[in-house]
């Protein structure tokens, strides 16, 4: 279908007027917002982080393209939740604790969401007990992200706390940013690390899988 070829194409391409547009001529039009979100946002996120992972496009591109995907997800989230498309898992997902650097967190969320997951943004410099609560209130999955050598040791004491709490076997943990490596994340107990936001959408769906 022409629409959808179109709506991908203009997520690929960072055009947000362009992609709020197509979708609001999709739905027009009778296609089913579920079609809209799988074979046009989804497919045109899949495709900028291939892009990303093969070198051809790189952060200012990504972050465009996210945009577009999330102005349009916008104007597309009330039929979704009309039509009742099931979402494939909550991600509570934050910067930790004293930590302020929120772009890649920022590039992770949007990219899981553009992959159907529901997002529950905590923002930056989360201590324990938010996302503890994001995990009580029914989150899968804790995405945490850390840019500064003093702040990634939070994410130990993070997982520390949600294991005393009793919620470590109902919570798959996550884990990103410049300075943590997949070694990091083994040595303080997560699920998994990722690179970069593109492979992060493999990772959830991974250990969700798991
Ligand atoms: C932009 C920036 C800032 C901005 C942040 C703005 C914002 N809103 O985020 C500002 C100016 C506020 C800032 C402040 C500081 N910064 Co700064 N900052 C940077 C910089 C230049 C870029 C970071 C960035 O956005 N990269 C782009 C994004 C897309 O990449 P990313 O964050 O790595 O995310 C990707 C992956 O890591 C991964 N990922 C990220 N999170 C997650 C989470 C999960 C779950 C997964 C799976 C994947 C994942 O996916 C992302 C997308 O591909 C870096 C340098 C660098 N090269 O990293 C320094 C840097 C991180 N900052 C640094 C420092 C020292 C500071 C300050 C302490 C400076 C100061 N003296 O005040 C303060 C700290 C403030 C605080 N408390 O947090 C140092 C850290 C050194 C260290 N080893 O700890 C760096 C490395 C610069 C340097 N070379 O010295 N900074």
């Amino acid at each position: 279908m022409a629409i959808l070829e179109e709506l991908r194409a203009a997520v690929v391409d960072g055009l947000a007027k362009v992609a709020v547009a197509k979708v609001s001529e999709g739905l027009a039009g009778g296609i089913e917002a579920g079609t809209l979100l799988r074979e046009g946002l989804i497919a045109g996120m899949a495709e900028v982080g291939q892009l990303y992972e093969e070198g051809e496009v790189f952060v200012p591109e990504m972050l465009v393209a996210a945009r577009a995907m999330s102005a349009a997800l916008a104007v597309l989230k009330p039929h979704l939740v009309a039509e009742g498309v099931p979402s494939n898992g909550r991600v509570a997902i934050g910067t930790t604790q004293g930590d302020l650097h929120d772009i890649g967190k920022n590039l992770v969320a949007m990219m899981l969401e553009g992959s159907g997951y529901e997002i529950v943004d905590l923002g930056v410099d989360v201590p324990a007990a938010k996302f503890i609560e994001a995990i009580r209130g029914g989150a899968n999955v804790v995405a945490m992200s850390a840019l500064l050598t003093t702040t990634m040791t939070n994410m130990q004491s993070t997982i520390e706390a949600i294991r005393e709490a009793g919620l470590r076997e109902q919570v798959r943990i996550i884990v990103g940013g410049a300075p943590i490596t997949k070694s990091y994340a083994d040595e303080i107990g997560a699920d998994g690390y990722a690179e970069d936001a593109s492979s992060a959408v493999r990772l959830v769906k991974e250990v969700l899988a798991a």
